[in-house]
C-alpha cells in the first residue's frame, strides 16, 4: 500500500473529496444531512468550477495583457450536452475524482448520469459551436463564443401510440452549475421607437422598449491546457423602474408588469413557432437581442484593453477583432455594429463601414431554399428601424457600384440586391447582406462550398472571386472518443505508444500499419464488443427491446428530414423483414443479424418527418415480436436523440447510415464521429462523406446512390413521366399499404414518393432512384460482415483515417485563413 503522503494522486483525491464534502455543506442548495447522487452532483459541479474560474480568471487577465486580436463566435445554437465527464477529462483529473468520490461512497459514472443535457440548439449546427468551442480553448486561441441563455433548451421528445410527443426540457429546473452571472456586465438592447434626426444630420434611435441584457459566463475549459475560455450566454430582463407600481397597486397586475413580461419573453424557448407574426417578431427579437448585447460587450472590452492612454483609434478595431456569424441567424450584428460605431461613437459611413466589413466573416450551413432566412421589411422596419435605414443604404451603395463597374451583371441586380422589393412581399435578405458586408464567406464541406460557389452565390464570386473559402467541419475528439470511449481509446494509445493523438488527431494514420495484426484486430473487437453490450443494456433500459449484441450494429441517428432519407432505411428494413419471412428457416439462419436503430427528433410541425417516426416505431412493434424473424431483424426507435445518447451509440455502433440526397447535406458531422469510433458508414457523395471516403480509403466505404451534379436532371425525368421503378422499391411500399404495420394512414407519407401523380412533391428527394444502388450496398454490407476479419480490418482503416475530422484542424484553418489569429497560452 502506497500511503497518501506518498502518492500525489492519492493525496490529491483526498483533497477533492474534502472540497466536495464542503460545498455539500457551505454551497448547500438541498436540505442538510442529504448526499445523494444529486447532491453529490452538484457538489462535485462546484469543486471543479472553482477550479474553472481559477483558470478563467487568469485567461482573462492574460488576454488584457497581451492585448491580441480576438474572435468572437456569435451562434443561436449550442448543444453543449454534459458538462462534467468533459472538464474532469479536460483537466484530466479522472483518476483523482473517481477516487475522491469512491471515498464517498459513489462511482464517477453514477453521479455523472445525473446531469441534465444543455441542449441550447437543435442539431449540426448548434454541436458545432461546441466542438468549436472546445478547439479554441484547447488550442490556446484569444476566442469567445456568444449566445443566448434559453429557459428551456430543446424539447423533449417522448414515443407514445400517436407517434412523437414534445414535452418542454428544464435544464434550469434546479439551477445550473457551470454558468457565473456576471452582475456587472449588463446592456441595454432597444426595440420599436423611431429614429431622431439631430441639427448636425447625424441620427440617433430613441424611444420603444429598452431590455437589459445580463451576462452568464460558462467556463470552457481546453484540453491539457491552462487556457480556459468563455461561453457568454445573455438573459433579457427588465429593469425595476419597469414595474408600474401605480398600476401594481390599482390591481392591474398583467398592465403594470408587461415590460417584464415582454422581457422574459425573449429568452424563454430556442426557436418559437414562427407560424405567427407575433413568433416570427419574437424570433427577430432574439437574434437582434444576441447581436445588439454581443457587440457592445465587443467594444466595451476593444476600449478596456487599450495599453496606451486615450481612446483608441477605430481604424484599429479589425485587428483587435473578429465576429465570426454562425448562418445567417446573427446577421444583424453588421447593421448593428454600423450603428453603435456611427451613431453612438461618431464616425462617417465610409470608416463604420471599412470597420464592419474587415471584422465580419459568414459561415453558411445549407443550401435548403427554406432555411435560407428572409424577413420581412415591415417587420423589420417595425421593430428596428435604424437598421432598416442603414441595410437600405449598404444595399443602395452596393446596387450602384456594381452599375458602375460591372454593366455585365445588369440583369442579376434583382437577384444580387439584399432588399427583395417584390410588392407582393418585400423582404430583407439576409445570406446577400451577409455576403456584401463579410470579407470572407465559407461553406463547412468541400462538396458544399463548391455548389455555394457554383450555384447559391456565383454571381457574387464573379465580382468577389477571394472573398470564398472552404472550411469543412470537424468534431472534437476528446469528447467524441477519448471520453465517450476510453476502452478504444487505451488501446489506440498503447499501440501508437503516445497518447499524443488526442490532440494531433492525424498520428491514427499510425493505425494503418498494424490494421491486420491480429492482436490489435482482437482487442478491437473486444473494445467494441464492450461499447455494444453497453449499448443494449441502455436500449432494453429505455425501449424495452432486447437486442442481441452479437448482431451487427447499424444506426441512423440524426434531426429526421425527408432530405436526410430515414424514409429510404426504413423501406429498406421493411423490404428486408417481407424477404426473411418469406425465406425458409434454414436459409435464415445463413442471413446476417441485424439490429436497426434509428433516432432523431422531429421538427415539432413537421408532419411527414412525424410520419416517419411513426412508421419507425410501428415497424419495430411488429418485427421484434415476430418468433420467426426476430432472431435476426431488430428495429429500434431511439427515444429522445440528444447528445448524451450520442455519446452511447456512437461507440457501440458498427454500420451507419449518412444517406441524405446528393447535394443537400451541406456537410454531417456525426459521419466523422462514427468513422472515428471505428465504425463503416453506408452514404451517398453528399457533405462530408466525399472527403472521409477519401480519407478512409473507397474499399471502406459503401458507397451509392445519384451524384450532386446528376439531381436535377433526375428530378425532371421524374417530371417527365421517364422513370422506372425498381421492383423492391414497389414491393416494399406495396406492403406498407398493405397495413401490415396498422391502421395508422400512412398514404400521405407514401404519396410524398410518387412521381407527377398530383400527391406530395414528386419524389423530390430521390429516393426512388437511389433506393436499388441502397439495397446492393446493403448486400455488399452483410457480405462484409460475414468476414470477421476483413471488416475489422476496415474498422481499424476507418479510425486510421479520421485525422482530419478533428475540430482543431478545423479552427487552427479559420484561425489562419478568416480571422487572422494566434495562440495566446497562458503561462
Ligand atoms: C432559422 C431557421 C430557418 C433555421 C434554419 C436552419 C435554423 C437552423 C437551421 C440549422 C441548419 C443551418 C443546420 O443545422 N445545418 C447543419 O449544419 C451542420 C454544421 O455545419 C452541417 O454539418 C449540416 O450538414 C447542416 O445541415
Amino acid at each position: 500500500k502506497i500511503s497518501a503522503k506518498a502518492n500525489p494522486e492519492a493525496n490529491e483525491a483526498t483533497e477533492i473529496a474534502g472540497n466536495i464534502i464542503y460545498h455539500a455543506k457551505y454551497s448547500p442548495h438541498f436540505s442538510p444531512l442529504k448526499f445523494g447522487p444529486e447532491q453529490a452532483l452538484y457538489a462535485t459541479a462546484e469543486s471543479l468550477r472553482d477550479r474553472l474560474i481559477q483558470l478563467w480568471n487568469e485567461t482573462y487577465v492574460h488576454f488584457n495583457k497581451v492585448d491580441p486580436k480576438q474572435t468572437y463566435y456569435l451562434s443561436m445554437e449550442y448543444l453543449q450536452g454534459r458538462a462534467l465527464t468533459n472538464a474532469i477529462g479536460n483537466l484530466n483529473l479522472q483518476g483523482p475524482y473517481a477516487d475522491a468520490l469512491r471515498k464517498l461512497g459513489y462511482e464517477l459514472e453514477e453521479i455523472a448520469e445525473q446531469e441534465k443535457d444543455a441542449a441550447l440548439g437543435n442539431g449540426g449546427l448548434g454541436r458545432l459551436a461546441s466542438c468549436f468551442l472546445d478547439s479554441m480553448a484547447t488550442l490556446n486561441l484569444p476566442a469567445w463564443g456568444y449566445g443566448l441563455r434559453y429557459r428551456h433548451g430543446l424539447f423533449k421528445q417522448i414515443i407514445t401510440k400517436k407517434g412523437q410527443e414534445e414535452i418542454p426540457e428544464d435544464w434550469l429546473e434546479k439551477f445550473s452549475p457551470w454558468e457565473i452571472v456576471r452582475h456587472d456586465v449588463v446592456f441595454p438592447v432597444r426595440f420599436f421607437g423611431q429614429v431622431q434626426i439631430n441639427p448636425d444630420g447625424s441620427r440617433k434611435w430613441v424611444g420603444g422598449d429598452v431590455v437589459q441584457a445580463l451576462a452568464y459566463d460558462v467556463p470552457i475549459p481546453g484540453y491539457n491546457t491552462k487556457n480556459t475560455i468563455s461561453l457568454r450566454l445573455w438573459e433579457a430582463k427588465a429593469r425595476a423602474e419597469d414595474l408600474d407600481l401605480f398600476q401594481f397597486n390599482e390591481g392591474e397586475y398583467g398592465l403594470a408588469a408587461q415590460l417584464h413580461s415582454r422581457a422574459q419573453q425573449i429568452c424563454t424557448v430556442l426557436y418559437p413557432g414562427d407560424a405567427t407574426e407575433n413568433g416570427k417578431l419574437l424570433r427577430l427579437k432574439q437574434q437582434f437581442f444576441l447581436c445588439s448585447a454581443s457587440l457592445q460587450d465587443i467594444i466595451s472590452r476593444f476600449h478596456e484593453r487599450r495599453t496606451t492612454e486615450g481612446s483608441r483609434k477605430w481604424s484599429e478595431f479589425p485587428s483587435k477583432v473578429a465576429v465570426q456569424m454562425n448562418d445567417t441567424h446573427p446577421t444583424l450584428a453588421i447593421p448593428e455594429l454600423m450603428r453603435l460605431l456611427m451613431d453612438e461613437n461618431g464616425l462617417g459611413w465610409d470608416e463604420a463601414w471599412d470597420v464592419t466589413s474587415r471584422t465580419v466573416a459568414y459561415t453558411n450551413h445549407t443550401v435548403l431554399p427554406e432555411a435560407l432566412e428572409k424577413w420581412s421589411q415591415s417587420l423589420m422596419w417595425k421593430l428596428l428601424p435604424r437598421h432598416m435605414e442603414i441595410i437600405e443604404e449598404i444595399d443602395k451603395r452596393f446596387v450602384q457600384t456594381i452599375r458602375d463597374t460591372r454593366v455585365d451583371l445588369e440583369d442579376k441586380i434583382s437577384s444580387l440586391s439584399i432588399l427583395d422589393n417584390n410588392p407582393q412581399k418585400p423582404v430583407v435578405r439576409m445570406a446577400n447582406l451577409c455576403v456584401v458586408s463579410s470579407h470572407t464567406v465559407n461553406g463547412v464541406a468541400q462538396l458544399h462550398s463548391d455548389i455555394l460557389k457554383a450555384e447559391l452565390f456565383a454571381d457574387y464570386v464573379s465580382i468577389w472571386p477571394n472573398k470564398f473559402q472552404n472550411k469543412t467541419n470537424g468534431i472534437t475528439p476528446r469528447r467524441w472518443l477519448r471520453f465517450c470511449s476510453p476502452e478504444l481509446s487505451d488501446i489506440i494509445t498503447k499501440w501508437l505508444k503516445t497518447d499524443k493523438w488526442i490532440t494531433d488527431l492525424d498520428l491514427l494514420t499510425g493505425l494503418r500499419q498494424f490494421a491486420d495484426n491480429e492482436e490489435l484486430q482482437s482487442e478491437w473487437a473486444s473494445a467494441k464488443t464492450a461499447n455494444k453490450k453497453r449499448l443494449a443494456q441502455y436500449i432494453e433500459r429505455v425501449t424495452g427491446v432486447s437486442i442481441d449484441p452479437t448482431s451487427l450494429f447499424d444506426i441512423q441517428v440524426k434531426r429526421i428530414h425527408e432530405y436526410k432519407r430515414q424514409l429510404m432505411n426504413i423501406l429498406g428494413v421493411i423490404y428486408r423483414f417481407k424477404k426473411l419471412k418469406e425465406m425458409k428457416p434454414e436459409e435464415r439462419k445463413k442471413t446476417v443479424p441485424r439490429t436497426v436503430m434509428i433516432g432523431g427528433k422531429a421538427f415539432a410541425t413537421y408532419t411527414n418527418a412525424k410520419r416517419i417516426v411513426k412508421l419507425v416505431n410501428d415497424v419495430g412493434d411488429v418485427v421484434n415480436s415476430d418468433p420467426e424473424v426476430n432472431e435476426y431483424l431488430k428495429v429500434v426507435f431511439v427515444p429522445n436523440y440528444n447528445v448524451t445518447v450520442a455519446e452511447m451509440l456512437i461507440p457501440g455502433s458498427e454500420l451507419s447510415q449518412h444517406i441524405s440526397t446528393a447535394g443537400m447535406e451541406a456537410s454531417g458531422t456525426s459521419n466523422m464521429k462514427f468513422a472515428l469510433n471505428g465504425c463503416l458508414i453506408i452514404g451517398t457523395l453528399d457533405g462530408a462523406n466525399v472527403e472521409i471516403r477519401e480519407e478512409v480509403g473507397e474499399e471502406n466505404f459503401f458507397l451509392f446512390g445519384a451524384t450532386a451534379d446528376q439531381v436535377p436532371r433526375l428530378r425532371k425525368e421524374r417530371e417527365d413521366g421517364l422513370f422506372k421503378p425498381d421492383p423492391r422499391f414497389e414491393e416494399a411500399k406495396q406492403f406498407v399499404k398493405s397495413g401490415v404495420f396498422g391502421s395508422y394512414d400512412y398514404g400521405p407519407l407514401l404519396d410524398s414518393l410518387e412521381g407527377n401523380t398530383g400527391f406530395g412533391r414528386g419524389d423530390y428527394f430521390l429516393v426512388g432512384y437511389d433506393f436499388p444502388s441502397y439495397m446492393d450496398a446493403q448486400a455488399k454490407v452483410d457480405e462484409a460482415y460475414k468476414d470477421r476479419k476483413g471488416w475489422l480490418k476496415m474498422s481499424i482503416l476507418s479510425t486510421a483515417g479520421s485525422g482530419k475530422f478533428s475540430s482543431d484542424r478545423t479552427i487552427a484553418q479559420y484561425a489562419k485563413e478568416i480571422w487572422n489569429i494566434e495562440a495566446c497560452p497562458v503561462p
